[in-house]
């Protein structure tokens, strides 16, 4: 058969920052890409997919694709867990990808046709102080986008999540050992909300404004955080506590209507099963490069349309455009999905992964070409330019290592 898995191959390059992309080319050179990329154990997920996963591709049926889901989550016996899933993940996009080129047809045609014509999107806005946060806000507006997600500064504090000295954020890349952050919860409590009231002030009622707690608090500070920025509207806040304490969040939403979103770092529907049928959230952040591919997130968003919870997944730099395309024609063709976050790429990574893909007027759209709608432009995957690059690490005051 012409059409069987022929090659694989695993790229770990670093077009301005660490991605792991896998390419598979079917014996009549259909080639399907797939987004590996976990950020700060990138190589880990490159020797699961070369020592391990590659070699069970070869001569597979390239459109078996839940079976070929099946056989690498089922097959191996051992289960879950961000390095295994993200390389099933990046093999069931490559697969998507493959299928989408032997039809002719764009991705989200596949997956049932647009169900919207355009699809939301939020942009980040930092500033250690409140004047230079809005500037970046009112830059966003400018530009055409509607929903912002703002992040500062702490007073006391030298490093806080999300910020930067320069106007670009980038979560690792600061040198061979994480950073060590100090965190100060009861400072952070005391100034956000007052930032947050601002910055709904200076916007007025039509922007949703997002914010990002970054795992930080307990169940009780996070009730308490909800309730104080309910004046505020918020779109949502987000990762308010440890994700994998799913109970937790009952606690929250017995004190607040403010709306909750999580889910970045799950791998499964098994990570976040209860708290969508306990609709203890607002939106699931399940990206498809960590939690599977396209055909496991579609399980996720359908459990969470059942439950009345809408899909918004993760989008930061770390998600290479092989998985940001995915995401959009998933989001173009599904129902319950609101939002698709979209944090922006250096303009090297535009050059290393061309695609489709785009903004117009403030919102995404997935493009025509077939299957993903993505290239890959192999001089600049230089496997030499990698470099080990680790997420911080956070400590309270009194040196106890806590939630980054
Ligand atoms: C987000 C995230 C990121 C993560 C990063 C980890 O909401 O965009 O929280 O900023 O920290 O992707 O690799
Ligand atoms: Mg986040």
């Amino acid at each position: 058969m012409s059409d069987l898995i022929e090659r694989v191959e695993v790229l770990v390059s670093r077009p301005a920052r660490n991605y792991v992309t896998l390419r598979l080319t079917t014996r009549d050179g259909i080639v399907g890409l797939g987004d590996a990329t976990v950020n700060g154990r990138e190589l880990a997920v490159a020797s699961y997919l070369r020592d391990h996963v590659g070699p069970l591709l070869i001569g597979r049926d390239p459109g078996r694709i839940e079976d070929v889901w099946q056989y690498l989550y089922r097959g191996v016996y051992w289960r879950r867990g961000p390095i295994g899933m993200a390389a099933i993940g990046a093999v069931d996009v490559a697969l998507w990808d493959i299928l989408g080129k032997r039809t002719g047809q764009p991705l989200y045609a596949l997956l049932g046709g647009r169900v919207r014509d355009r699809l939301a999107t939020y942009r980040h806005a930092l500033g250690w102080d409140l004047p230079a946060l809005l500037e970046q806000v009112d830059a966003h507006r400018e530009a055409g986008f509607d929903n912002i997600r703002v992040q500062t500064g702490v007073p006391g504090l030298d490093i806080v999540y999300g910020i930067s000295s320069g106007p670009v954020y980038e979560p690792a890349g600061r040198g061979a050992a994480p950073v060590e952050e100090t965190w100060d919860t009861d400072s952070y409590l005391r100034h956000i909300p007052g930032v947050l009231a601002a910055v709904r002030e200076h916007v007025g009622d039509s922007v949703g404004l997002l914010h990002d707690v970054h795992h930080r608090l307990t169940p009780i500070q996070a009730a308490r955080l909800g309730k104080a920025v309910e004046p505020v509207g918020m779109y949502w806040l987000e990762d308010v506590t440890p994700a994998e304490d799913q109970e937790a969040l009952r606690l929250v939403r017995q004190h607040t209507t403010t709306p909750l979103a999580i889910g970045e770092v799950f791998n499964t529907v098994w990570d976040c099963q209860q708290l969508i049928s306990n609709r203890l959230i607002d939106y699931i952040r399940v990206a498809v490069v960590h939690a599977g591919g396209i055909s496991h997130l579609r399980k996720i968003f359908a459990l969470a349309e059942v439950h009345g919870v809408q899909a918004a997944p993760h989008g930061p730099s770390d998600v290479s455009p092989v998985s940001l395309a995915a995401s959009i024609h998933l989001g173009i063709a599904t129902h319950n999905f609101a939002i698709q976050e979209y944090m922006g790429y250096p303009d090297l990574v535009h050059e290393a992964f061309p695609h489709a893909w785009h903004v117009a007027e403030g919102h995404l759209q997935p493009g025509d070409e077939p299957g993903l709608g993505v290239s890959i432009d192999d001089d600049l995957h230089n496997p030499e330019d990698y470099e080990p690059a680790y997420l911080p690490v956070a400590r309270r005051r009194d040196g106890t290592l806590t939630d980054w």
